[in-house]
């Protein structure tokens, strides 16, 4: 597996139009809101034109590309910590994801209602970001009235975790998501064992339908800069109508829209950016790519194909991708030197193609 995104937003913004461009799952579409209820989830192979390349290199049909899913969730509405619309229970299939999309209303539609009556994409982030630090607090809330119980039992480790908790609860609090806390590394054990949703990078997605006013993504696209956070346009319903097509007919269609890549494209190549991933090849047997965070050392690249490979780690026999196709082939490569061998502390580069040697 790559990694996940959740996408979230208002009902009636778009999400699961876009998650069905994104996927190609069909899930269901409504002008009414709350139209989505249970999730919908789907996983997509990672477009990767290196992977094509290197089949021809290496001589290895049907490389295998990492693969990326998608959770759709119900829409937030304003007062969802306090049981409206759907409340923000479902909130809940978000805990384990690795990053959010956020979908923001930029088209105007008269046939789908805004559930707040206009289209004000600032308003919107505003709105769905509340409801979700309000979640993020039940959740501490919750957590930090059991450690304090468990501190009371004579539980070691519970009496700093109340601390930790209560700075979260402070920085909450405060207005600030969690993935805008000062010190990150003293929270990230918490954090990740509580799964709450504002600590996990973000990428704005403007729904910019067919004809918007260019003012409305630009403004999701000043919100995102001063948060530090991912951005994307698309019109979800042109992505959605591509989606459906064959690949030959998608590109005829595309072109004729100035269209050059599609949306999951750029969204893949956003979050990949966003969440500081890399890409690595294996050959040995299959040909296959894996996602792995930005300075990841050789032996823990390794315990993601299996935990044996990290546990009698030897050397890793690396080769760039670059360097392989100026060669033309790996005999060539090894010729001119640019095949090294490398410790288990060596940092992974993207890109990089990886012959693990293990002795167990
Ligand atoms: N004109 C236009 N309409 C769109 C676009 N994207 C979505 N819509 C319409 O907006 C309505 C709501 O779309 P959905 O994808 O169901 O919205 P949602 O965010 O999943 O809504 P909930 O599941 O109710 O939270 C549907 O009628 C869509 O056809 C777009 O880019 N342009
Ligand atoms: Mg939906």
């Amino acid at each position: 597996m790559g990694f996940s995104c959740g996408i979230v937003g208002l009902p009636n913004a778009g999400k699961s139009t876009v998650f069905n461009a994104l996927t190609g799952a069909g899930a269901r579409v409504a002008s009414h809101p709350f139209c989505t209820i249970e999730p919908n989830r789907g996983i997509v192979p990672v477009p990767d034109v290196r992977l094509e390349k290197l089949g021809t290199i290496l001589g290895k049909k049907d490389p295998i590309p990492t693969r990326i899913e998608f959770v759709d969730v119900a829409g937030l509405v304003k007062g969802a910590s306090q049981g409206e619309g759907l409340g923000n229970q479902f909130l809940g299939h978000l805990r384990n994801i690795d990053a959010l999309v956020h979908v923001v209303r930029c088209f105007e539609s008269a046939d789908a209602v805004h559930v707040m009556g206009s289209v004000d994409p600032g308003r919107d982030i505003d709105v769905v970001n509340t409801e979700l630090l309000l979640a993020d607090l039940q959740v501490i809330e919750r957590a930090r009235e059991k450690e304090i119980h468990a501190a009371r039992a004579g539980e070691k480790t519970a009496k700093h975790d109340v601390e930790l908790l209560e700075a979260l609860s402070k920085h909450l609090d405060g207005g600030g998501a969690l993935r805008t806390l000062p010190e990150p590394q003293h929270f990230a054990e918490i954090i990740a064992r509580l799964g709450v949703i504002t600590a996990k990078p973000v990428l704005y997605l403007a729904n910019r339908g067919e004809n918007a006013d260019e003012a409305l993504p630009r403004e999701v696209s000043r919100r995102a800069a001063a948060e530090g956070a991912g951005f994307l346009a698309v019109s979800g319903k042109i992505e959605e109508e591509l989606s459906a097509l064959s690949p030959e007919d998608r590109k005829g269609f595309a072109r004729e829209l100035g269209i050059d890549r599609t949306g999951l494209d750029r969204l893949i190549e956003a979050s990949y950016a966003m969440l500081g991933l890399v890409t690595f090849y294996t050959a040995a047997t299959d040909l296959q790519a894996w996602t792995i965070p930005v300075g990841t050392p050789a032996h823990e690249a390794a315990g993601r194909i299996h935990t044996d490979f990290e546990r009698g780690f030897i050397k890793a026999e690396v080769v760039h991708f670059d360097d392989l196709v100026a060669s033309g082939t790996e005999h060539h490569a090894r010729e001119h030197g640019l095949l090294r061998a490398e410790g288990r502390d060596y940092v992974v580069r993207d890109g990089d193609v990886i012959h693990f040697l293990f002795n167990v």
